[in-house]
């Protein structure tokens, strides 16, 4: 995001400020809406399989109401009754159309049901930026990429020149209008010739006598693309009722049984299988964590693809990928023999035990055991040893962590992913915290703040305050912690950016007291600094008791990260202006959400969540809506 950008973001925040939003039941088992894109249909039907799983998982209740066409003549009547019923607490649904379906689900989302649209989307898809922002999240396969593998694939095998065809299901549907695009990007990249695009209405008899008139009129097709589960059954069967298997080359979008028969059988080359129950499994997740106070939830996830050819579709290992048309019971709950370790960044600290608030209210939802072990201080000196321990146990099923270093902490989370125990990494990062790209990638997921972005935010709003050209002072911990690092690259950006000097930065190794004295001595010795940025709760704490002391609370204008009692009490008495909240019970809950979606075989969950701030003014402090955010102590 440009810095720019980030500014505007943190004016937006300042101003409006994030409020939880009530739910309306108390006792946790919450009935969250299903409405599919059509039903029957082997792609929904496996969606429904994760939907249902996680539903076991969590404990809430499902309302799955089915459309009997992909359309919104159907789709909008059965929302428009779930919304009257009024005892729905959150919808996941896929829209059958991205123009269309928006009234309803507008409506739905301001009668308080939040909506979480899975496989398709609403508007162009971005609830972040785009222009339909009230969907909570869009979790779906990419679709633009999916056409593009398909047709790719095409052109691998038929070389530049061939002319192919394309059946689709109807224009304003999100995933097979971007499949379509998808395929003609790899066709203008490859040099293949589209020929023509038919629309099946998603019906297979449509699409079979489509398919069958195309290729007979145009005998020079080499190749073809269905974007979905019913074009595909068409142009299989119609490729096989004119003997041309082999003759046309075909890529099938959807892993249903006859596809995959289709494939076996050689009538077809490639089929593309999405993953609905990965869709559905964290659909229902980010519901139920939404409705339990838990918000930080991505705007949208790429759930992946897995590409079947002649090749792989008799390994077994593969058949996980395959849709499935039987509805099953979901496996039974994981129950207290699933071992969770949880081990902090150092406690006590406000911030940790939130964070633990989290992990043991994603826990008790899913009725499994957390074995929390706390390093005593923020160092691998004692965060090691306690990790060691876990892994020796042999009985720990995942580890949710904050390791202490960004380089040292990676043995032996590596050791324990090796031996077995999925790591997910909580307000700090291994490596450079991109464990797709970067130079770890074992970890499942990392889910915390982006610092860089909160370092900018603290600073930009100090800028404001102050004005170009002021002096400022940062008090951070130690040089290798990856948040703080980060908060301080964050803060000089905003200083490069709108004329702040960064005077002097030094490092209190986590210790109030270290920071205290830290501060009043460069304060004394610089009485031309004005502002400055602590970025944690221990260098915060320092940071206010040295104000205090000095009695420059107003003269020295204070932005703190970590919304612990104390910090907000130094903003309540004036001595500093902004306290800056990380969400660590979210993050808590989210790692432990990611554990258990990979424990059942999902591999969709995000490498990366965000989990947001909330910034504190003298303004918001007493509103009520603000005090979610403060961290318990
Ligand atoms: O391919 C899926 C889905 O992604 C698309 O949105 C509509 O068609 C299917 O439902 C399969 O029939």
């Amino acid at each position: 995001m440009s810095r720019k950008l980030l500014l505007i973001g943190l004016l937006a925040l300042l101003i409006v400020g994030v409020i939880p939003v009530a739910h309306a039941q108390d006792d946790g088992r919450y009935t969250i809406a299903f409405v599919p894109g059509v039903n029957p249909d082997s792609f929904y039907i496996t969606m429904a399989s994760g939907v249902y799983q996680a539903a076991s998982d969590l404990g809430v209740d499902i309302i799955q109401q089915d459309p009997e066409q992909f359309n919104v003549q159907f789709s909008v009547p059965i929302i428009e009754a779930l919304i009257a019923r009024g005892d729905i607490d959150a919808l996941v649904t896929a829209p059958n159309d991205k123009e269309q379906s928006i009234p309803v689900l507008q409506k739905a989302h301001e009668a308080g049901i939040p909506v979480i649209t899975v496989d398709t989307f609403v508007g162009d898809g971005d609830y972040a930026n785009g222009p339909v922002t009230f969907p909570l999240s869009y979790i779906g396969s990419d679709n633009v990429q999916g056409g593009y593998i398909a047709c790719s694939a095409l052109a691998d095998e038929l070389g530049s020149g061939a002319k192919i065809y394309i059946s689709n299901v109807r224009p304003g549907i999100s995933t097979t209008d971007q499949r379509e695009e998808g395929c003609k990007n790899a066709a203008a990249d490859r040099g293949l010739e589209v020929v023509r695009v038919d629309y099946n209405e998603n019906d297979a008899n449509t699409a079979q006598q489509q398919t069958a008139a195309v290729l007979q009129a145009n005998p020079d097709i080499a190749g073809m693309f269905a974007t979905n589960t019913f074009g595909a059954l068409g142009a299989g069967a119609a490729i096989e009722n004119a003997g041309l298997a082999g003759a046309v080359t075909v890529a099938l979008f959807d892993a249903g049984e006859e596809n995959i028969g289709y494939l076996r059988d050689g009538t077809v080359s490639l089929v593309i299988a999405q993953k609905p129950s990965d869709m559905g499994y964290l659909g229902v997740s980010l519901a139920t964590a939404y409705l339990d106070g838990f918000q930080s939830i991505p705007k949208r996830i790429p759930t992946g693809y897995f590409v079947f050819n002649a090749e792989n579709v008799a390994d077994p290992a593969n058949e996980r990928f395959m849709y499935t048309s039987n509805t099953a019971e979901p496996a039974a709950r994981f129950g207290e023999d699933f071992i969770l370790g949880f081990v902090p960044g150092v406690n006590p600290d406000p911030f940790y035990i939130t964070m633990s608030r989290g992990v043991n209210a994603a826990a008790s939802r899913a009725g499994i055991q957390v074995v929390q072990q706390d390093p005593e201080q923020f160092n691998v000196q004692f965060s090691v040893p306690i990790v060691e321990a876990l892994i020796a146990r042999g009985d720990i099923d995942a580890l949710v962590t904050a390791p202490n270093d960004k380089e040292q902490s990676i043995p032996v989370l590596q050791k324990a992913n090796d031996g077995g125990i999925p790591v997910i990494t909580v307000d700090t990062f291994i490596g450079d915290g991109d464990y797709t790209g970067g130079p770890v990638t074992f970890p499942l997921s990392y889910v915390g703040s982006d610092n860089v972005q909160g370092g900018y935010i603290a600073c930009a709003a100090l800028a404001e305050k102050l004005g170009s050209g002021a002096k400022i002072y940062i008090s951070n911990v130690r040089p290798g912690i990856s948040t703080t690092d980060q908060r301080e690259e964050g803060c000089k950006n905003a200083a490069a950016d709108l004329g702040l000097e960064v005077v002097r930065v030094d490092y209190n190794e986590n210790d109030a007291n270290t920071a205290q004295q830290q501060t009043a001595a460069v304060l004394q010795a610089n009485p031309d600094i004005t502002g400055m940025f602590a970025t944690n709760t221990f260098g915060a704490l320092g940071a206010g008791a040295a104000i205090e002391n000095a009695g420059l609370a107003g003269a020295v204008e204070v932005a703190l990260f970590d919304a612990s009692e104390e910090n907000i009490g130094y903003l309540r008495d004036g001595t500093v202006s902004f306290v800056i909240a990380q969400k660590p019970a979210d993050m808590g809950y989210m790692g432990v959400i990611a554990a258990l979606a990979n424990a059942r075989g999902y591999t969709s969950v995000p490498k990366r969540i965000p989990t947001g701030y909330f910034v504190f003014n003298a303004e918001n402090v007493d509103d009520p809506a603000s005090a979610a955010f403060v961290y318990t102590g």
